[in-house]
């Protein structure tokens, strides 16, 4: 039984295409640079927001219509929506999906049972994996909206949460390497303060590596090949997140050294928060080596909060597609989409239209991305304006062959260095030739 009758699988028209359920851009096996844009993207939904989403914000109820939840509860409403979020997948021709343990399958009672619960659950998504040839971009642990977590759940003041949390991830693994799952990604929703008058910063940091530690062990000793990621926020919800950006993301990992088992798993709307721009994030990641996967969103400028909007601009995704062509390529990440639609946006088509939009945009920022690689200009002008770096005295600095005394030597000797324009606006006008 479909619970989208009326929605065909969405095809590739064509830009001139006026129809708003087909894709204008995303032609999934068009080669660009040696490989099919289904193969660069990897594109990605997820359950938690496409599935138990409902539209509640602080001063609303849930406005989402989700025929398919009719008088459902529990682990009935958890079955109920499998094969739903599997077709939309489907229709999508979206390869990969990730969730939390706690969206696919209810809180239990106890630990015991909710782990039943995830069990029957996650039969289902096998079964539907196996039927649809959708994949496991991702797994991972739902560690902040029960109250167990208030306090944290790596980083907690009771060492009880802390074991509490080990065993939800180490199930939460578990299921994941069950499912074939590419990669398993770690957010620390309550790993922050709200108080330093209450915390110990250095011990909770200590645990927390400690708990990562744990987790590789325990990757290993299950045979879990998947990538393990780490995902930067800076806020919301604790006011200081631990793992604020990919910078301070990166540093925790080499200080506790858990640098060669996790890369970064970063998301449009959290790099913004953090005042940053994705593409200063992805390029501090990429450059350490550790630019996993996406979450591709956006956030509203006006707006302070997580939005979690689906990205829409093209300027946005040209930036993430060149970071992402710069650095090689995806290998076990992709562009997931961790993005909601509007409480406004109520009906059950919204959710195409949202991912139709998100995969058409990241489309055109590929083929725009690799427009300006192909042109040349962009690329040519930044290792220009290094060329006092690849010969001379530039090449001794950065060979370690001179001192500050030889330096000075040269300083004396050369004289005032010649200024050049940085041509930031040249550059901006150039970009613009290609969107
Ligand atoms: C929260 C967020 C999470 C992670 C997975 O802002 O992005 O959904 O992606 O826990
Ligand atoms: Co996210």
């Amino acid at each position: 039984m479909s619970a989208f009758p009326d929605i065909a699988k969405i095809a590739y028209e064509g830009p001139q295409s006026k129809n708003p359920l087909a894709f204008k851009h995303y032609k999934a096996d068009e080669v660009i640079e040696g490989k099919t844009m289904r193969d660069h993207l990897r594109f990605s939904v997820v359950y938690w927001h496409t599935m138990c989403g409902n539209g509640t914000d602080m001063f609303g109820w849930g406005t989402a219509q989700r025929p398919w939840e009719a008088g459902l509860s529990g682990l009935d409403l958890a079955k109920a929506r499998v094969p739903v979020f599997f077709e939309i997948c489907e229709k999508l021709d979206a390869p990969y999906y990730a969730f939390h343990d706690r969206d696919v399958a209810p809180h239990g009672a106890s630990l015991r049972e909710s782990n039943k619960w995830f069990d029957t659950i996650v039969k289902l998504l096998k079964a539907q994996q196996k039927k649809t040839g959708v994949k496991l971009l991702w797994g991972t642990a739902q560690l902040f909206a029960h109250p167990r977590y208030a306090h944290g759940a790596a980083t907690s003041c009771d060492a009880n949460a802390f074991a509490y949390a080990a065993a939800q991830v180490k199930k939460a693994l578990e299921v994941t390497h069950e499912l074939g799952g590419e990669g398993y990604t770690f957010w620390g929703g309550r790993e922050g303060y709200s108080s330093l008058w209450n915390t110990d910063m250095k011990r909770e940091l200590e645990h927390l590596a400690k708990f990562l530690h744990m987790a590789v062990a325990y990757k290993k000793e299950i045979g879990f090949k998947g990538q393990f990621y780490i995902e930067p926020k800076p806020k919301e919800p604790t006011k200081h997140q631990y793992d604020s950006d990919a910078a301070a993301c990166l540093n925790f990992l080499r200080e506790y050294d858990l640098i060669d088992h996790l890369k970064l798993n970063l998301e449009t709307n959290h790099a913004t928060l953090a005042g940053h721009s994705m593409q200063h994030e992805m390029d501090v990641a990429g450059a350490a080596g550790a630019l996993g996967s996406i979450d591709a969103n956006t956030g509203d400028l006006m707006l302070g909060w997580d939005t979690d909007q689906f990205p829409t601009d093209i300027y946005l995704t040209t930036q993430c597609m060149l970071s992402v062509l710069k650095y090689g390529g995806f290998t076990t990440g992709g562009v997931n989409f961790d993005a909601k639609v509007r409480r406004e946006s109520f009906e059950p088509v919204d959710l195409f239209h949202a991912h139709i939009g998100g995969m058409d945009a990241f489309a055109r920022g590929l083929k725009i991305a690799a427009a300006i690689r192909a042109d040349g200009r962009l690329d040519a002008f930044v290792k220009n304006r290094y060329r006092t770096w690849d010969s001379g005295i530039g090449a001794d600095i950065e060979a370690g062959k001179v001192g500050f005394k030889q330096l000075e030597a040269h300083a004396l000797k050369f004289g005032e260095p010649k200024l050049e324009s940085g041509r930031q606006e040249f550059l901006e006008n150039l970009i613009n030739e290609f969107i």
